[in-house]
């Protein structure tokens, strides 16, 4: 990849902000933290512009809880074709991982992620969005 080198101008606060950003995210440089930013900027605009995304829906649960996996499932067939993958790891006796890979419009992903981190005995439910397409 071709790297290109510029200089900016910025207020001696902000340059102390950056460097203060760049130790606690353990950058090794101020170069790794803009391109971080810039990374953040685009793919909370590509969110909110509905965007073509790829990411993760991460939920934990207790498998015992009664009708919790018949209406994952449900729901996880109505909206398959945004679904890549689903991992499944049994954490201990009770307690379930679930991951599901997922790639499609920002708004979609985000309706399935929430109506599944809604059912209930849903201990907790996330959605990751990393990368536009
Ligand atoms: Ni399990």
């Amino acid at each position: 990849m071709y790297v290109s080198r510029f200089s900016i101008s910025i207020e001696k606060e902000l340059l102390e902000k950056l460097d203060k950003l760049t130790r606690s995210l353990r950058f090794p440089n101020r170069s790794r933290t803009i391109r971080y930013l810039i990374q953040q900027a685009t793919l909370q605009k590509n969110r909110k512009e509905n965007k073509e995304m790829a990411g993760a829906i991460v939920l934990i649960y207790n498998h015992h809880q009664r009708e919790l996996q018949s209406q994952a499932t449900r729901l996880q067939h109505d909206f398959h074709p945004l679904i890549l993958s689903v991992q499944h790891v049994h954490l201990d006796h009770e307690n379930c991982l679930e991951t599901l890979a997922v790639k499609g419009k920002a708004d979609e992903l985000e309706i399935l992620a929430n109506l599944l981190i809604s059912i209930k005995g849903i201990q907790y439910g996330t959605l990751v969005l990393t990368g536009s397409l």
